[in-house]
């Protein structure tokens, strides 16, 4: 039977969600002007003010905010509350550029970790579970927000944080954890883990995995529900909105609902930035409609990515997103094509291989070269150059197919490629450099 956290919001009718969105984003608008003057000033020169912001629909009326405003406004030139107000700031990992620090009060800890109860309830969680998040924590946002949903629900919390893979083991083995909380690529490495030290899946006493915080196929969820013996449950977010738990599954699986009485979605076009309508592909933007102290307003996220209002057997009734295709700036271009490491990954994994790969892009001669490192299971691994070769045009073929341009395809052996505790590194782009 399914079951919800806040049942009252997260079966709400359509006319009381709509309802809510309207009085939140009016409230929320007439906060940023006043206590926001970074924003303020864009509404300025957007010529737009607090009264022309009746309902949720006037939102694209509002202008956008993006990265290049955060790294702006950083440190502290985002903040609309007083120091005395915040208890708390998360921080991403961020590779170029200034990092983003976002900012909570209570109010907002306390919201951002009931959308992470929603998660943990629509993946099974109640009271009795024994919960291990093993997300990293500290500035990271997974390791904090799966905490705090974790505490809410009841769960027992087993705060591993990441890394110290034989730790993490001992723990879920010993104390009976029955829902684990990490990236789907630590998933992956836990499970082969597992797999070499003799557990099969009867073993273990994982039920659930909630994992999210990087793209993951299809393919992949498969092979890690398959080797822990459970159900593997996307979920996504950004710090910049809150952390992990903006969206998520339920048993239903067919997208991650949105928590929509607090995140308000749309879709873009990503380069005229004109709103798109439902069931089209685009960048993901998102408004906070009752964050306090860092309440972002038409955030573009980069994600590309697909909603849907399509009744869900759930019950549930908020919108859903289909699982991002990629990130705008993470599509790599390779002569000329637009190729997302997710599709890479979907081949690979439909012919047998672990998620372990990487793709290396450069320039020779001004024409791309393209290469994809994948490794050979224990099972496949052999010095037989012919069965190597064979299995090598195999993939490359696979990939000619899916991507429409021809890749360079390594095959290495087991262990070669290097695991990941937090979010992989799938790519390794040299023309940037
Ligand atoms: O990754 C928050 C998070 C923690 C989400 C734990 C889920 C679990 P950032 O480090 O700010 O925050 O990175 C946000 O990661 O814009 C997406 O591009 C990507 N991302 C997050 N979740 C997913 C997912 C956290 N389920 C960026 N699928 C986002 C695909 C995801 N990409």
């Amino acid at each position: 039977m399914e079951r919800y956290f806040q049942p009252e919001i997260e079966r709400a009718s359509r006319e009381e969600i709509v309802r809510i969105q309207n009085e939140k984003l009016v409230k929320q608008i007439k906060h940023v002007w006043e206590d926001l003057p970074y924003y303020r000033k864009k509404m300025m020169d957007a010529g737009v003010t607090p009264d022309d912001i009746k309902t949720i629909d006037d939102i694209k009326k509002l202008p956008f905010l993006s990265k290049a405003d955060l790294r702006d406004a950083y440190p502290y030139g985002m903040l609309a509350k007083p120091l005395k107000d915040c208890v708390r700031i998360q921080s991403t990992s961020g590779t170029t550029g200034k990092r983003v620090v976002a900012f909570y009060t209570q109010h907002d800890l306390d919201l951002w970790e009931e959308c992470c109860a929603r998660a943990i309830v629509a993946a099974g969680g109640t009271n009795e579970d024994v919960c291990q998040v093993a997300y990293g924590y500290g500035l990271f946002t997974g390791g904090a927000g799966l905490h705090g949903g974790s505490h809410k629900v009841g769960c027992l919390t087993v705060p591993t944080s990441s890394g110290n893979t034989e730790r993490q083991i001992m723990f879920i083995m010993d104390l009976k954890a029955t829902i684990l909380c990490c990236t789907p690529s630590y998933a992956a490495y836990l499970a082969e883990s597992m797999k070499e030290m003799g557990y099969g899946p009867d073993d273990i006493p994982l039920k659930a995995g909630i994992f999210g915080a990087e793209p993951w196929s299809e393919e992949m969820r498969h092979n890690i529900e398959e080797m822990l013996g459970i159900k593997a449950y996307d979920i996504y977010g950004l710090t910049e909105i809150s952390g992990p738990g903006v969206s998520f599954e339920c048993s239903e699986q067919r997208g991650m609902h949105i928590n929509e009485d607090h995140f308000y979605a749309e879709i873009i076009d990503p380069d005229t930035g004109e709103t798109l309508p439902e069931g089209s592909q685009g960048e993901l933007v998102f408004t906070c409609l009752d964050k306090e102290a860092f309440p972002m307003i038409r955030y573009r996220t980069r994600d590309i990515c697909v909603l849907t209002r399509e009744k869900c057997s759930c019950g549930r009734t908020h919108v859903r997103m289909r699982k991002p295709q990629g990130r705008t700036d993470d599509m790599l271009i390779i002569r000329g094509v637009n190729v997302f490491p997710s599709q890479i990954e979907t081949v690979l994994l439909n012919q047998g291989y672990a998620p372990n790969y990487q793709i290396i892009v450069d320039r020779v001669n001004n024409t791309d070269t393209f290469e994809v490192l994948v490794e050979m299971t224990p099972e496949m691994f052999t010095d037989n150059i012919g069965a190597i070769a064979d299995r090598q045009a195999k993939l490359s073929a696979g990939l000619l197919s899916m991507l429409g341009i021809k890749a360079k395809v390594s095959l290495v052996a087991p262990k070669t490629i290097t695991r990941s505790e937090g979010k992989a590194v799938r790519v390794i782009d040299k023309r940037k450099v």
